[in-house]
């Protein structure tokens, strides 16, 4: 396994494209990405997709048609009058995906195959698009590890449920394992980007990725459970003390693949509740409503600052 913390230039072409590490794709008269209902031989994905340097995902669809109008605001971006914003992959039924200028929005799913299967095809998008130096981002949800809900974690790595800090996935018969690496510095620079005035916290931490939202993140309260309360807190407490500071279902995959690929990304997530002291999802639906915005403000702030608006 090749540890690499940082993105090397060779991990891209010079000019900032995508060098797919697959030589098939490239031997193929046309590339079909199922999953969003596009093609490379029926789309101009370089027409439609070549000014994209962000993209940001996040796991329903309605949420990250939230955060394209959002973000449609921030960076001032206008559509033609008397249109709305269309769902581009909605003839997938699978994922949705929002096009606002340089800005490519995503719903992920829950999960790790389903945020695998979108990665594989984005990847390949910005491979024939032609894209430059694309940044990635998870705009997501969590458990906190000590954090009350309505506070921002954005990740500074990823472990799975044994504290590994890579992606396995079986390929052929034999364990494939590939880094789980997050940019560090990006996570600091989105960091910086809070507010005095901003009603949440934001701290950079390690992030556990698990399988399950319930058996697999020590919950007694789902369908099965064959531990008691003082085994979950024993581990909870364990991991807290190891520095992890939320739960969730995507960031290992994510960090693992876009890694492997050479773009640089971010996981931030909203806490819906501290997990050492519960495991239901109790608080209003206006209220978690109001606690997703807080990672797409930080991440809206970074898109701006970078393409140089006030
Ligand atoms: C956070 O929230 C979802 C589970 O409720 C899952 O997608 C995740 O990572
Ligand atoms: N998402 C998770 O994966 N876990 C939580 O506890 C809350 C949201």
């Amino acid at each position: 396994m090749s540890e690499k913390n940082d993105l090397e230039e060779s991990d891209r072409f010079p000019d900032g494209t995508i060098k797919l590490r697959n030589p098939h794709i490239a031997q193929m008269d046309q590339d079909i990405l199922y999953h969003l209902a596009l093609g490379s031989g029926s789309h101009d994905l370089v027409e439609m997709f070549s000014d994209v340097r962000y993209v940001c995902m996040g796991g329903t669809p309605k949420r990250m048609e939230g955060f394209a109008n959002f973000i449609m605001d921030e960076i001032g971006y206008k559509l033609p009058t008397g249109t709305t914003l269309l769902d581009i992959s909605y003839l997938s039924y699978r994922y949705s995906m929002y096009k606002v200028g340089p800005v490519l929005c995503f719903s992920h799913g829950m999960g790790i195959p389903s945020v695998g299967i979108l990665l594989h095809e984005v990847i390949k998008l910005m491979y024939h698009a032609k894209c430059k130096n694309p940044i990635f981002f998870r705009l997501g949800t969590c458990g906190g590890i000590g954090i009350e809900g309505g506070n921002l974690v954005i990740s500074e790595s990823a472990v799975d449920g044994l504290m590994q800090p890579y992606l396995e996935l079986p390929v052929l018969g034999k364990m494939q394992r590939r880094p789980a690496i997050l940019d560090k510095q990006l996570a600091h620079e989105l960091k910086n980007l809070r507010f005095e005035s901003d009603p949440f916290s934001v701290t950079v931490g390690k992030t556990m990725c698990t399988y399950d939202f319930y058996e697999g993140q020590g919950r007694l309260d789902g369908a099965f459970c064959d531990y008691s309360e003082e085994d979950k807190l024993e581990f909870l407490h364990k991991i807290h003390q190891d520095n992890i500071v939320n739960m969730e279902m995507e960031s290992l995959c994510f960090a693992a693949l876009c890694h492997h690929a050479g773009i640089k990304c971010a996981v931030v997530c909203v806490t819906l509740l501290n997990r050492l002291t519960g495991d239901q999802v109790s608080s209003s639906k206006e209220l978690m409503g109001k606690w997703q915005e807080y990672p797409q403000m930080l991440v809206a702030r970074y898109i701006k600052q970078q393409m140089g608006l006030p």
